[in-house]
């Protein structure tokens, strides 16, 4: 059974109670466009329960972790990225700004990235 919290914007959007621009979705995740994008394609992949980070993912959520990655590749082929790369992005904390507590994936291309990818 799929977890919800209701005072988390993620899992509203998972109810479709707070609109988003959806690019994918399935059982497990689901993909929509980011609110501030920081590159020409930038789309959040969550999964439909409720898991707050990445550091609170715990080894029965394997098959949720799974689902993550595998929508990556079908949602870059959606946007048309495939071919030309990709990068997908945990923050996790506040070292890494994660400003919203439910996990997502940014997925980010279409255009040439640097590395490191900070200053
Ligand atoms: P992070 O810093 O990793 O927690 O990223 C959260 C992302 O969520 C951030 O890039 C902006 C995005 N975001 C926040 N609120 C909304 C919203 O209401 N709709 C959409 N589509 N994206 C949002």
């Amino acid at each position: 059974m799929n977890t919800y919290d209701q005072d988390c914007l993620f899992c509203r959007i998972v109810r479709e109670e707070i609109p988003a621009k959806i690019v994918f979705r399935n059982e497990h995740v689901v993909a929509f466009r980011d609110i501030t994008p920081v590159a020409p394609r930038h789309v959040l992949i969550i999964p439909v329960t409720h898991i707050s980070s990445l550091s609170e993912l715990k080894s029965e959520d394997e098959a949720i972790a799974g689902q993550i990655l595998l929508a990556a590749g079908t949602v870059a082929e959606i946007l048309g990225i495939k071919a030309s790369g990709y990068r997908l992005v945990f923050n996790s904390g506040s070292d890494a700004m994660q400003s919203v507590f439910h996990i997502h994936a940014h997925l980010i291309g279409g255009q040439q990235m640097g590395w490191p990818p900070f200053p």
